[in-house]
């Protein structure tokens, strides 16, 4: 028997406390960029205030589902950055009993997993990587009074090694992902049996939750063509929402930056992240999701996020530009990047550099600005302080298509192309066990 809870929109912060209450997270990139911005001040106010929420929400539980860091090397101030947060959250935010931070595909397992055992004093519960015993990737979820409320079923980032395949020679591409969609099957059938063995053992009838960093077919990758900064890589591998048991209360899910649900109601949630990294974010209210396990339901809200940081972008005309770049200037609370094309005749107009230097001693900065220059009706772009992570192979293509001035039709054959290429490309990368 599992106890199954029905999940129940509600208001929880601010209201009185009927339950064990966790936050779900995820996505953080400490340490990552934004285009050449550092976020390095943005993301250590985001922290700050993180740990002000944990307190505020007088959450019992704090859960990272990866993608704590944004690269396999995270700096010394990085690393502190972190530690600084964990040392916060204990000493200001004491009813968090649990802190749980599971490992995502960006984040480098053997630094998290470093300190592993010294945290676990502290009951700070790191896994960078997926233990070998699935026994040990279940947590027991304790109340003030050390009574367990609910099993969760910790599950990071998983690469090729947890997922054992059979050997198998001569298969194409499908077949073989095909194969790792049932292991990944296989794994989660794995970890749930345990759960239940578990709570048997215990002897307590409580709800089980599991959580994991991966796509999952059917959510929403991005608003637009340009945020495929993450995830890029492991879309292919669209796992099905049927790995997880629908006798799972909560399904707490990481690796998509855009929060949502499976389906509306569902009980399988992307938190999202807390702030954007990539303009195809722009526009997206960021949350955390609050959980209050009670005797009859699960209580869930979706707690709303200070914007840490502005994203603005206009392609338009010189003046519009510049009234962008005035505007910014009397922005103080927060940091705002703006993305910049000009599109007007007259392109000697486009001096870039004299906007730059309005933003010298601010907090603002252009990250991506570009002039579109008019022609016969093709626009041919050039681009001045383009960033490398620009550069993407749609982006090149669509350059060339225009220079080319193939028809529409041409162009659509040749981008089918193009994809069929992409696609193959990631799915070796993904084979392959890259992030
Ligand atoms: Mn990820």
């Amino acid at each position: 028997m599992v106890k199954k809870l029905e999940l129940k929109e509600c208001k929880l912060k601010g209201e009185s406390k009927k339950g064990l209450r966790i936050i779900h997270t995820a996505d953080w990139h400490l340490g990552g960029k934004f285009y050449s911005y550092s976020l390095e001040d943005v993301q250590n106010k985001f922290l700050e205030s993180m740990a002000g929420i944990v307190k505020s929400t007088e959450a019992d539980v704090l859960l990272v589902v990866g993608d704590l860091f944004d690269t396999k090397s995270p700096s010394g101030s990085v690393q502190e950055m972190y530690y600084q947060f964990l040392n916060m959250v204990r000493s200001e935010a004491r009813q968090c009993r649990h802190i749980v931070i599971l490992g995502g595909n960006h984040d480098p397992a053997k630094v998290l997993d470093a300190p592993q055992r010294l945290l676990r004093h502290f009951k700070i519960h790191v896994m960078g990587r997926m233990p070998k015993d699935v026994d040990d990737a279940i947590l027991e979820l304790t109340d003030e009074n050390g009574q367990v409320q609910a099993l969760l079923g910790c599950v990071p980032y998983l690469h090729t090694d947890d997922l054992p395949l059979d050997e198998v020679s001569g298969e194409s591409v499908e077949d073989s992902l095909e194969r790792r969609r049932k292991a990944m099957h296989r794994f989660y059938d794995h970890l749930w049996d345990a759960m239940l063995k578990r709570q048997e053992a215990l002897g307590l009838d409580v709800p089980l939750m599991l959580s994991g960093h991966l796509p999952i077919a059917g959510a929403i990758l991005y608003d637009d063509q340009e945020s495929r900064r993450d995830g890029y890589v492991g879309n292919v591998l669209e796992n099905r929402a049927e790995i997880f048991s629908s006798d799972a209360s909560y399904v707490a899910l990481g690796h998509l930056h855009r929060g949502q649900s499976l389906g509306a109601g569902s009980r399988i949630r992307y938190s999202g992240s807390p702030m954007p990294m990539g303009f195809g974010e722009l526009g997206q209210e960021k949350s955390v999701v609050l959980l209050e396990v009670r005797d009859d339901c699960l209580g869930i809200e979706s707690v709303a996020l200070p914007e840490y940081l502005g994203l603005i972008e206009v392609e338009g005309e010189w003046d519009e530009i510049e009234a962008a770049v005035e505007s910014v200037l009397q922005e103080t609370s927060k940091p705002i990047l703006l993305k910049l094309s000009y599109t007007g005749e007259d392109v000697s107009k486009a001096n870039w550099q004299v906007l730059r230097d309005r933003l010298i001693d601010t907090r603002h900065a252009i990250v991506f600005c570009e002039t579109v220059k008019r022609k016969e009706g093709l626009a041919t772009r050039r681009n001045q302080g383009i960033s490398l992570s620009e550069l993407s192979p749609q982006y090149i293509f669509d350059q060339l298509l225009k220079r080319k001035g193939f028809s529409e039709e041409k162009s659509s054959e040749w981008q089918k192309m193009l994809n069929e290429a992409i696609e193959l490309r990631n799915k070796k990368n993904d084979m392959e066990g890259a992030q």
